[in-house]
This record gives structure tokens, C-alpha cells and sequence, in this order.
């Protein structure tokens, strides 16, 4: 028996929480188009007859103006440093830049296996993949190789075995039935958190954090009732929306895949609160369970 962590890191937007939600087959990270969607580090435990890996999210790794953007990196920091094997993961439809180097470099401080995961192959013609791990195998010795398609493949199992060998052996670090240790009120607050970042636009989504205020059933209905806090009193404006439409589309997204979580009906009430610089005040990210580390 075998058991161990795989951090996965890389610069914002290469698709880390899309590819730890394939690899446990359970959407436990929100996704979006947006740069900086994780906030925090969501661990997902796939079990095999012979070994348990728990894969770790982390937040991308981006230097920010903001004390959040600064905890997001300490987090990432602090997960790769205690890792069996990181899985560095780039988007390989984007050219090794400044972003990829500042990545690197904390990966190469870690000093455990790193594999170079080189995402979204869907959209790369062959002769790219092949010039892009290239130029990737000069700038660091990498344990192994994996070019994929975090949002397309559905097989995984030759990154699963081969990490397998990589993992001390022992005991399940976590009970076997176990795939997330989120708690449901975080995983209900992303899932708001995911639908304002796939209809909002520019500073709204950086601007936005989400917090699950009550939660009970009443006959058979999980009511909740959650705040979606933005920084700005225009923010709040564009979130609400004429005559409400905005929040009511929000809502109405995430009430659907909310219910398909509890399995259970969900009457979802949400509302918007100005809460000011609320991303440069230690005490607020920490209220609202991102980038953990305290400072
Ligand atoms: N075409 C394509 N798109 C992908 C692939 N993997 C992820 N994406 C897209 O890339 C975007 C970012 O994906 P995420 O999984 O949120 O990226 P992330 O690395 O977790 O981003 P942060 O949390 O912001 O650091 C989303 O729009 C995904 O749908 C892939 O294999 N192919
Ligand atoms: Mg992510």
C-alpha cells in the first residue's frame, strides 16, 4: 500500500481545478475563464485498491497588489512544500513567460519529483506539443512528463499509476470513503462565488467573495441564505442588475447545481454587501476561508 500528496501548481488560469476535478471524478474546485478563481488550497482524495493520492489544489501562483493575492501565494507556497510530487501544470496554448519562471522557481525549492503536465493539448496541433515539452525539459530536470487535456480526457489512469510509484508506502492518510474535506458550507459559497465570476466581468470577480450566512432544512428544502460581498458601492450596482436580474440569474445558476449537491430542493435567497478593501484586511479573508495561511 501506498499513500501520499500531489500538489498541483502552476500560474493562474492553466486549468489546475479542472484537472483535480477529472482526476477524482467529483467537481470539488470552481472553475472559470477567469485568472485567479482558486483562492484557497481544495484537497481531493482518489482511492485505488493499492494506494490513496490526495491531490491538492492550490491557488495560481501570481505576485498581486492585494493582501489576498499575497495569501493565495504563501498558500501555494506552503502546499508545495509538503507534497510527495508536484504536478506543474501550464497551459500549453500560452508561451513560456515571466509567470511560468516565478512558478518554476518555487517548484524547484520544494526538492520532490516535479512532473511537467502540459494542459489543453485539445487546442495544439502535434508538432507544438512535442516543441513545447522541449522547451520546458532545458529549464529544469522534470521526473516525468504529461501532455493532456484537463477538460476533454476522460482516462488519467497513466498519471494515476505513475504518481502511484512516486508516494511512500503506508496507510490511508484519510478514510476511504473520503473525497473531499470541504466543509458543505465552503463548497456552497464557491459555487455562488463561480456563477458571479462566469457573469461578471473585469474587477467584479476579484471584487467578489461569498459567505453561506444560515443553512436548514424545512420540510424536505435546504434554505440558504448567503452574502455575496463586493468592495465597491458600483460593484454592488453592476451585481444586482436592473430590477434584480443580474442577482437572480446568479442565483438561479447556482440553486440548480446547489440542489444537485445536498440532493435535496433548495430555496437559495442571496443578497450584496459593500464590504470596503475587504481584500487588503487580514481578518476579512480569513473570515471568508481564503488563502489560509495566516500571516
Ligand atoms: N481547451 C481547454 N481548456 C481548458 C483545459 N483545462 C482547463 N481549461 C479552461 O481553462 C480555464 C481555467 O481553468 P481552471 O481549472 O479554473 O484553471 P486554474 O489553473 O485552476 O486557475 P486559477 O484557479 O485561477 O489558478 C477554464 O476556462 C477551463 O475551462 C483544457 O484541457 N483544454
Ligand atoms: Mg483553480
Amino acid at each position: 500500500m501506498r499513500s501520499g500528496f500531489a500538489a498541483l501548481a502552476g500560474r493562474p488560469n492553466a486549468g489546475k481545478s479542472t484537472l483535480l476535478n477529472a482526476l477524482v471524478k467529483e467537481k470539488l474546485a470552481i472553475v472559470s475563464d477567469k485568472p485567479e478563481t482558486t483562492r484557497n488550497e481544495i484537497r481531493g482524495v482518489l482511492n485505488t485498491p493499492d494506494a490513496q493520492i490526495i491531490f491538492t489544489d492550490t491557488p495560481g501562483i501570481h505576485p498581486g497588489a492585494h493582501l489576498l493575492q499575497d495569501r493565495m501565494n504563501k498558500e501555494a507556497a506552503n502546499v508545495i512544500s509538503g507534497v510527495d510530487v508536484i504536478y506543474l501544470i501550464t497551459d500549453g496554448t500560452r508561451p513560456y513567460g515571466s509567470a511560468d519562471e516565478h512558478v518554476l522557481n518555487m517548484v524547484k525549492q520544494a526538492g520532490v519529483p516535479v512532473f511537467l503536465i502540459l494542459n489543453k493539448i485539445d487546442k495544439l496541433p502535434k508538432e507544438k506539443v512535442l516543441a513545447n515539452l522541449t522547451s520546458w525539459q532545458k529549464r529544469f530536470t522534470f521526473s516525468e512528463f504529461f501532455p493532456i487535456s484537463a477538460l476533454e480526457q476522460t482516462d488519467f489512469s497513466d498519471l494515476i499509476e505513475t504518481t502511484i510509484k512516486y508516494l511512500p508506502e503506508g496507510d490511508p492518510l484519510f478514510p476511504t470513503d473520503m473525497v473531499s474535506d470541504e466543509p458543505i458550507d465552503f463548497r456552497i459559497a464557491e459555487i455562488i462565488r463561480e456563477k458571479v465570476l462566469h457573469c461578471t466581468e473585469e474587477e467584479v470577480p476579484h471584487a467578489t467573495a461569498v459567505l453561506v450566512e444560515q443553512r436548514e432544512v424545512k420540510d424536505g428544502v435546504t434554505e440558504i441564505r448567503a452574502v455575496v460581498l463586493v468592495e465597491k458601492e458600483g460593484q454592488k450596482a453592476i451585481l444586482i442588475g436592473r430590477s434584480g436580474r443580474m442577482i437572480g440569474k446568479i442565483s438561479g445558476l447556482a440553486q440548480k447545481e446547489i440542489a444537485a449537491l445536498l440532493k435535496t430542493r433548495v430555496d437559495l435567497e442571496l443578497y450584496v454587501k459593500v464590504e470596503e478593501e475587504w481584500r487588503d484586511r487580514d481578518a476579512k479573508i480569513s473570515s471568508y476561508g481564503y488563502g489560509n495561511i495566516e500571516q
